[in-house]
């Protein structure tokens, strides 16, 4: 039995991109909590893997050549993980490219915007004093739109984001697709992307990847003392 992958994660959509590839792919690990709202990512232990102080970040004591290594950036764990598993990350080079370009295509696009998104919609009004900048809301807003509708058309010719089968680019996109609503987003004109978030919902694979560590994230609006450690980073 391998020694575990430690996973330095917390409960947001980022985080779940790597529960769910860990579930998916069934290798064993042990997720090690970081609460970004009371300042965990800036620990020097965790800084010493991911500079960028943002989870997720993992350490697979098996890593190349057996030896141990440290990964930043979800979008390069997955791409690890498929590589050392050879699962989910398609069966031939032309799959593989497409893999990596609705992968690329989610971390350039659909979690930034969705993230400002979040931002301007949700946590910005909550600020004291509020900052409601309808500019901000309606451009991220009608960029996570596009972003779906984009989508959209893909999956009406293929079951998943990239292939046929689901892979690393579905669990890169479904954790941030999943929270449309709080996008302030529409499923009405986009069957395609609707049958999509029932396909990836439906995997037990997601269903556990979604619930670990759930409980850790209070639904409760983020205290000041949370939102000035997120919010005015420089
Ligand atoms: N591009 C990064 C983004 C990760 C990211 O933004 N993580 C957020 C939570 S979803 C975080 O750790 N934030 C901590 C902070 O802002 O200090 C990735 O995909 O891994």
């Amino acid at each position: 039995m391998p020694a575990p992958i430690v996973l330095h994660y917390w409960p947001t959509p980022n985080g779940h991109k790597i529960t769910i590839a860990l579930e998916e792919m069934g290798l064993p690990y042990e997720a090690r909590l970081v609460n970004i709202g009371a300042g965990d990512q800036f620990r020097p232990d965790f800084l010493a893997i991911a500079p960028n102080n943002r989870m997720p970040a993992i350490e697979d004591p098996d890593g190349p050549d057996g030896q141990p290594i440290a990964i930043f950036e979800s979008g390069a764990i997955l791409q690890y993980l498929a590589r050392k598993t050879g699962q989910f990350c398609g069966r031939t080079e032309r799959e593989r490219i497409a893999v990596d370009q609705w992968l690329m295509w989610q971390m350039g696009g659909v979690g930034p915007m969705a993230g400002q998104a979040n931002h301007f919609l949700r946590y910005a009004p909550q600020m004291d004093p509020p900052q409601v900048l309808p500019y901000a809301q309606d451009r991220y807003r009608n960029e996570v739109g596009r972003l779906y509708r984009v989508l959209d058309g893909q999956l009406a010719t293929r079951r998943f984001a990239a292939t046929n089968d689901f892979t690393i680019a579905d669990m890169a996109i479904y954790p941030w697709a999943a929270g449309w609503e709080r996008q302030e987003q529409t499923l009405d004109d986009k069957p395609h992307f609707a049958r999509w978030l029932d396909d990836c919902a439906s995997r037990p694979g997601v269903q556990r990847g979604m619930a670990v560590a759930a409980e850790a994230r209070s639904a409760a609006p983020m205290s000041k003392e949370e939102m000035e450690l997120l919010f005015r980073q420089r």
